[in-house]
């Protein structure tokens, strides 16, 4: 895949109820006041059919999916996302603010059911060539303070089910993948109260913006 890209790719990362969803909003409203043009999306999903794949993937009734299914879900429904969204409006110059995207396939499928991270690795290759994001913030929070957070709000789906050893191996696959490259990530302590947590988020977009 030839991926000359001129808008910047955006992920937003983090284990549950980490507050992806609160902020993704401000991120938006902060690129828009400084006059770019920016596209919301989401993974698993962001497309028909791969929010059809999203249902079936998050389905608390389907305990028998074995985890290279799951692994394979995930990177079926990235192809048709990128295909379909992502990487048109990239090539048009419009940035994309992502909810999730490969470094959750590391984290989850890789650190949380324990997939070599070779395979993630050839598929991540096979489907994205050269595409990364330009930038991943991580939401980062103690997991029972998460876990706390996002059951106050909904009933868990397939992934909430898990136990705090599968969280804490999620949370380690982040810290550890941020720790690698740090320039491709920025580590968002995500406990504090929202307005510091945003203030955080706006120093680390504003250090983007101004390399454009
Ligand atoms: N998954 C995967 O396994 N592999 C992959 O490759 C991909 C995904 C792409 C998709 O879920 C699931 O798919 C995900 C991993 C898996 N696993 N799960 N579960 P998702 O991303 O759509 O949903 P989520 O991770 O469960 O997100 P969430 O629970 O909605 O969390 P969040 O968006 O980070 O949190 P939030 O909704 O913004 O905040 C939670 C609550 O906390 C809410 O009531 C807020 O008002 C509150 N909050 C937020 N910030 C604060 C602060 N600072 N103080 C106090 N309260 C706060």
């Amino acid at each position: 895949m030839s991926a000359v890209t001129v808008g910047k790719f955006i992920t937003i990362e983090g284990g549950e109820g980490a507050g992806k969803s609160t902020n993704i909003q401000f991120i938006m409203d902060f690129l828009q006041q400084k006059g770019i043009k920016v596209l919301q999306t989401r993974e698993p999903g962001g497309t028909p059919l791969a929010e059809r794949i999203r249902k079936i993937l998050l389905d608390k009734t389907e305990s028998t999916i074995h985890c290279d299914t799951e692994l394979l879900l995930m990177f079926a429904a990235r192809a048709q996302h990128l295909h379909e969204v992502i990487l048109p409006a990239l090539q048009k110059g419009i940035w994309v603010v992502c909810d999730r995207f490969t470094d959750a396939t590391y984290a989850y499928q890789g650190g949380g059911r324990g997939i070599d991270k070779q395979r993630i690795k050839s598929l991540e290759t096979w489907v994205q060539g050269k595409l990364r994001p330009d930038k991943t913030l991580i939401f980062d929070l103690p997991i029972e303070v998460g876990l706390e957070r996002a059951g106050n709000r909904s009933d868990p789906d397939r992934f909430e089910l898990e136990n705090i050893e599968f969280f804490n191996r999620v949370r380690s696959t982040y810290l550890e993948r941020a720790n690698k490259t740090p320039e491709k990530y920025a580590v968002i302590n995500a406990k504090p109260k929202i307005e510091i947590v945003q203030q955080d988020i706006a120093n680390v977009l504003e250090q983007l913006v101004a390399k454009i």
